[in-house]
């Protein structure tokens, strides 16, 4: 178990905290798709003295001495992330995936050129052009969704979006879609409207490299991913892509965006590059899908409905409307109940992202404890007991108590 012994001695306020969010993370089930617990090799990576070196620059070319070992972490945390995804070219310096992404349309785009992403209110991601973000307030955006009747992106409503809007550039890639993504037909559009393809794999990299979800290599020109999702490393990105695409994209992430990468988390990355090679990480990936469809389906049992009808991948998406409460306070009596969850809008949504109609569900980090099917069908039991008895306290407390003695089987990693 991390002990933070070393942190209890010198500084009790911060012990504190940290000790009561173990707690937290031991006591209650992660749901939240994103989320998901690091192996105590990667951990031991990322906490180690790699963070006191600069290394400005690229191996073998570099701003500041002393590289010998720093250029070996990240030469082999490439060459494991190029034979793990089938990369021809990649950057493992990105601090996390916005900062990935930036860099992509720093190297391929120009201010006000279009781009087209999946809108973030129907599954997308802030990056992908939302008006707030960077990558709407620089860029021409447009965006596709789903379809109301089916909650599915229909292949041909983004052709017609991309040929009357010409983008430069269309992704692909989203962070709240339960069915998977047709990287063959994204790139035959762009191939029409000449554009070049980015996909954002961030929350099913690891099911990629699992074999559970189709691999958006060998069509996609720029593969973007998070690396602490699905593929379960250190809170980190990396950007993959075509040979020609290489240049410009190291050139974005340094000096373009970014100055010194973060070498202890670099270390991390090749850690868990190396674990996702293991025979079991495949298992591990098939699990978390076979998890999540035991979930929804046992959801759908208890009166549940869920957008698109049910999940291909790691998430559910709950639409709460049917059960007359909102995606904010069930994601509160859920936390009572020791069950993470967060509110997600809903495609074609009434209420405002703040307050928004649904919750997200996945099952990553369960499946990282070794849970499987017959705790799926607890779990969603305990959620439909919980959002009943929404605010009854004492109900909620009774529930936590099982949840924890469930949770007390199923150890996480390092705790
Ligand atoms: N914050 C991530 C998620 O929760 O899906 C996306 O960046």
């Amino acid at each position: 178990m991390q002990e933070f012994a070393t942190i209890q001695a010198q500084d009790p306020d911060v012990y504190e905290i940290m000790a009561g969010e173990r707690t937290r993370q031991r006591d209650g089930i992660e749901l939240i798709p994103s989320e998901n617990y690091t192996s105590p090799a990667v951990l031991e990576a990322m906490g180690s003295i790699l963070t006191n070196k600069y290394s400005e620059g690229y191996p073998g070319k570099r701003y500041y001495g002393g590289q010998e070992y720093i250029d070996k972490i990240e030469n082999l945390a490439k060459r494991r992330a190029k034979q793990l995804f089938g990369a021809e070219h990649v950057n493992v310096q990105p601090y996390s995936g916005s900062p990935a992404n930036i860099a992509v349309f720093m190297a391929l785009l120009e201010p006000g050129d279009t781009l087209m992403g999946m809108k973030l209110d129907q599954g997308g991601h802030l990056t992908h052009g939302l008006g707030v973000n960077f990558s709407g307030k620089y860029f021409n955006v447009a965006s596709y969704g789903v379809r109301q009747d089916s909650g599915r992106i229909d292949m041909d409503e983004v052709r017609d979006i991309a040929l009357a809007q010409r983008p430069k550039l269309i992704i692909s890639g989203a962070t709240a879609y339960p069915r998977q993504f047709d990287f063959e037909a994204f790139q035959s559009i762009a191939d029409e409207v000449g554009a070049m393809t980015m996909a954002d794999i961030s929350h099913i990299s690891g099911l990629v490299v699992g074999g559970v979800h189709p691999t958006p290599f060998p069509f996609t020109d720029i593969v973007t991913t998070t690396t602490h999702k699905t593929l379960r490393g250190p809170r980190s990105a990396i950007i993959m892509c075509k040979k020609q695409y290489g240049k410009a994209i190291d050139k974005a992430v340094f000096p373009g965006l970014q100055g010194g990468p973060h070498d202890h988390i670099t270390a991390a990355k090749a850690v868990a590059f190396g674990e996702a090679m293991q025979p079991s990480f495949a298992s591990y990936a098939a699990q978390i899908v076979s998890n999540a469809r035991a979930l929804a389906a046992e959801l759908i049992k208890h009166g549940f409905d869920l957008v698109s009808g049910g999940t291909d991948n790691h998430l559910v998406l709950v639409d709460l409307t049917n059960k007359g409460i909102i995606g904010k306070d069930a994601e509160a009596c859920l936390d009572k109940a020791g069950l993470t969850v967060n509110k997600n809008s809903v495609p074609f949504d009434t209420r405002s992202p703040f307050s928004p109609s649904g919750v997200r569900l996945g099952t990553p980090a369960a499946t990282t404890r070794g849970m499987k099917e017959t705790e799926m069908a607890h779990i969603a039991r305990w959620i439909s007991e919980a959002i009943d008895n929404q605010t009854d306290d004492t109900k909620l407390g009774a529930i936590h108590d099982e949840v924890r003695e469930l949770c007390a089987g199923f150890p996480v990693p390092a705790i």
